[in-house]
């Protein structure tokens, strides 16, 4: 948004409120829904029969207790083979689990992929209900759903991991050892305790809601940042990280505010190349 642009309502973005890579779901709800709106090969891209809870044989002598109705690390991303889309099983997940990218390869693995930016092919100037659901492509640019994410780390110790690439070759990366997400419709982000080398841009975002086009609950009083920033995510007034902004081609330095942006690493004038959010368990 340039310097003068108002976006008063949203006109702006009215076809994206019905506009999925699942047609219309305007007229759905949240309840009805067995699985988060996240496409997904019809088959996985990596074996699972070493990992799968049926496999009997498999000693599980590191974190994995054995009783199912627990949301132990067993039902995540530990102790897969390779990265790839996996069935993952947790409190209030759907019957037959739920299919996730797991990252086995960024400091030793055992991550959920929860956010992908590569590319402008997906548009993340989504509403409230698609937030919710996730949508995208969990082998390319996705969100994966903030149901999910509150359900997933209701239990347990988690950790947020961001990784960030420039478009120059460089890397960074920020890492949360508290990190967790509240109940819809609020998804209120609890995140503490950083390291890394991006540097500390999610503090700032501590304890907002998630705020998207069609639900405000940022700290900004004269409008809605999701509107502002172009996507949804727990804005303060408005934010020093914004990572599901339009994705800028080129990308770079850019108009404030615009793109994808950490502020610690590359400041309010640069839209980042590739991102990826990823959770891990840290204790049960
Ligand atoms: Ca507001």
């Amino acid at each position: 948004m340039g310097d003068g642009d108002v976006y008063c309502g949203p006109e702006e973005g009215e076809d994206l409120r019905i506009l999925s890579l699942y047609g219309d779901v305007s007229s759905e709800t949240a309840t009805t829904r067995p699985t988060p709106r996240v496409t997904t090969p019809q088959e996985t891209t990596t074996p699972q029969t070493t990992t799968t809870p049926q496999t009997t044989t498999t000693p599980q002598i590191t974190t994995t207790p054995t009783a199912t109705t627990d949301a132990s690390a067993s039902y995540y991303c530990t102790n897969k083979p390779a990265s790839g889309v996996y069935t993952i099983h947790y409190e209030g997940s759907a019957v037959g689990g739920v299919q996730v990218y797991c990252d086995m390869d960024t400091d030793s693995g055992g991550w959920i992929v929860f956010q992908r930016r590569t590319d402008a092919s997906l548009n993340f100037y989504q509403n409230h209900q698609s937030y919710a659901d996730g949508f995208g492509d969990i082998n390319g640019n996705f969100w994966l759903g903030n149901q999910l994410l509150h359900d997933v780390t209701s239990t347990g110790q988690w950790q947020l991991r961001v990784d960030m690439t420039d478009w120059v070759g460089g890397v960074a990366y920020a890492q949360y050892d508290v990190f967790s997400i509240g109940a819809s419709p609020g998804f209120r982000l609890n995140v503490g305790q950083y390291s890394g080398t991006a540097g500390d841009s999610m503090t700032h975002h501590n304890n907002f809601g998630f705020t998207t086009m069609d639900y405000d609950s940022d700290g900004a009083t004269g409008g809605n940042c999701a509107i502002w920033l172009n996507g949804g995510w727990w804005y303060n007034a408005c934010h020093r990280c914004a990572l599901n902004g339009n994705y800028l081609i080129g990308g770079g330095v850019t108009q404030r505010d615009q793109g994808l942006q950490w502020v610690a690493w590359k400041g309010f004038e640069y839209s980042l190349k590739e991102t990826e959010m990823k959770i891990r368990l840290l204790s049960s």
